[in-house]
């Protein structure tokens, strides 16, 4: 069997929303794993390919740093590590169209919106705090940004917050909470990512096909 190094390693998010497309696509493409149970690592069956399942959060600094040779994130989680300072950021390789959301100003009842202007000298809750800074800086907008790690949308009601900066699909979570998206900060999907320097030999004539592969299966799913 080929040495430990000459195998390529995928981080996918171990469990929550990318999860089980992630999986499916690498199936699709034509990936083998085993059922991997509550296991962190998971090795390819049929192709030198191996999973590393790993909180969503940690896969940006993962491929960053080389632990990993490609990942699959949602493009939020990316663009909040690439605001950091330090590391270079991994490559974005391709949106591969499933996890798609948008980062969301949501106001409650009581609070007028005429424009970012309304958010001046407020409190915004949010998970994606480079996004927002970035983006109030974009608005000329002094506001305070609360960084929670979760849970955000009914920081309002907690009193830890005036309004939220949130991920939104369907909408029925602000909703739940009586509170009202008024601007989008950013749009989202699932991306894949790679190393910015680039795969060395090896491990690139691994991913070369497994690529192609890719851009088949999704330009069948248009
Ligand atoms: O445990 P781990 O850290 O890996 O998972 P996580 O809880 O941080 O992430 P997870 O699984 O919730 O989301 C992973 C990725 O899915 C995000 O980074 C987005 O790229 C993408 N995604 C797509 C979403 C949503 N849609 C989404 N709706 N992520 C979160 N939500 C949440 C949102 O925060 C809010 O609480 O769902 C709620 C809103 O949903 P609707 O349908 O009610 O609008
Ligand atoms: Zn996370």
């Amino acid at each position: 069997s080929a040495p430990e190094g000459d195998r390529l390693r995928i981080a996918v998010q171990k469990s929550g929303r990318l999860s089980a497309p992630s999986l499916e696509l690498l199936t699709a493409v034509g990936l083998g794993f085993a059922p991997a149970g509550d296991r962190l690592f998971c090795a390819g069956e049929n192709a030198p390919v191996d999973l590393l399942r790993v909180r969503d959060d940690d896969i940006p600094g993962l491929v960053a740093d080389g632990g990993c040779d490609l990942g699959i994130v949602g493009a939020d989680v990316l663009g909040e590590f690439a605001a950091g300072a330090g590391v270079r950021p991994p490559s974005l390789l391709r949106e591969l169209g499933f996890g798609r959301c948008r980062l969301a100003i949501a106001l409650p009842q009581g609070l007028n919106w005429s424009g970012p202007a309304s958010l001046a000298g407020l409190r915004i809750a949010t998970s994606h705090p480079r996004h927002l800074a970035a983006w109030l800086r974009a608005n000329a907008v002094a506001a305070e940004i609360v960084t929670l790690s979760g849970a955000v949308e009914i920081a309002p009601r907690l009193g830890r917050a005036d309004a939220v900066c949130d991920l939104v699909s369907s909408g029925a979570t602000l909703a739940a909470n009586a509170l009202r998206e008024v601007a989008t900060v950013a749009t989202s999907q699932a991306v894949l990512v790679g190393r910015a320097g680039g795969l060395d030999a090896a491990r690139a004539a691994i991913a070369g096909p497994l690529l192609q592969r890719l851009d088949a299966v999704l330009g069948v799913r248009g």
